[in-house]
């Protein structure tokens, strides 16, 4: 059955699933959406018209933990969900807790406003900007000690977890915000393991080149 996958590259929802189909070797077509002006027929696939969705045959799917949920139940591959149900609980927490913890910080906020807004002719909220920075160390602190010195939140397997967070990490970094490796080396060395892999490393360059664009860095 071939597979449809909806959005735009530098979303960190779209990237989850687009990381999560490399890891998994899954075929599938990215048709470009942008999570604005969407068409109408768009709504019926995304309800609330966010990106990514997938069309699987007959089957649409919105929201990025639906969607990684459905593709490792229905596609197999490496587990991205651990082996076990705890692991698997683990996983869907620390997923959530990037995508709607950090998320609404570091991407809806910090990436927003300085990559997008100035595009669209908005102006950069620089207050809310400062106060989402100022929020996020705290966050970060909890992700540190949840990772510890394992190679990844689960240990030695690779998970959504793993991808959840750096994901978020990534639009942050676009922002023009590294990770202070000093301040969170576990979890500075996390991005650089997992951006380092051919799942993600394959996408950064065409994400890099929108950034700077976007921004007139080039
Ligand atoms: N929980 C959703 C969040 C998706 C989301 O917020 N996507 C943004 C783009 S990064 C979007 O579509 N925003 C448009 C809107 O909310 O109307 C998921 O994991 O897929």
């Amino acid at each position: 059955m071939s597979l449809t996958l909806y959005g735009a590259i530098l979303s960190p929802y779209v990237r989850k699933i687009r990381i999560q189909l490399a890891e998994q070797s899954i075929p599938h077509e990215l048709v470009e959406q942008a999570p604005f002006n969407q068409p109408d027929w768009y709504f019926e696939i995304s309800p609330l018209g966010r990106i990514p969705a997938i069309r699987d045959g007959d089957l649409t799917l919105a929201d990025s933990g639906v969607i990684g949920q459905y593709l490792q139940e229905t596609r197999g591959g490496a587990p991205m969900y651990g082996q076990t149900p705890a692991e698997a609980a683990r996983v869907r927490w620390l997923e959530k807790y990037a995508d709607y913890e950090i998320g609404p910080l570091a991407t809806h906020t910090v990436f927003i406003n300085r990559v997008l807004k100035p595009v669209t002719g908005g102006q950069c909220d620089d207050v809310a900007v400062d106060r989402a920075l100022q929020e996020l160390p705290k966050l970060f602190d909890y992700l540190e000690a949840q990772l510890g010195d394992r190679h990844f939140f689960l240990g030695e397997q690779f998970s959504m977890a793993d991808i959840a967070v750096c994901s978020q990490l990534i639009n942050l970094a676009h922002a023009g915000e590294l990770i202070d490796e000093l301040a969170w080396p576990n979890l500075s060395s996390l991005l650089s393991r997992v951006s380092a892999r051919s799942s993600v490393s394959s996408l950064l360059p065409a994400e890099h080149q929108l950034v700077a664009r976007l921004t007139g860095r080039v």
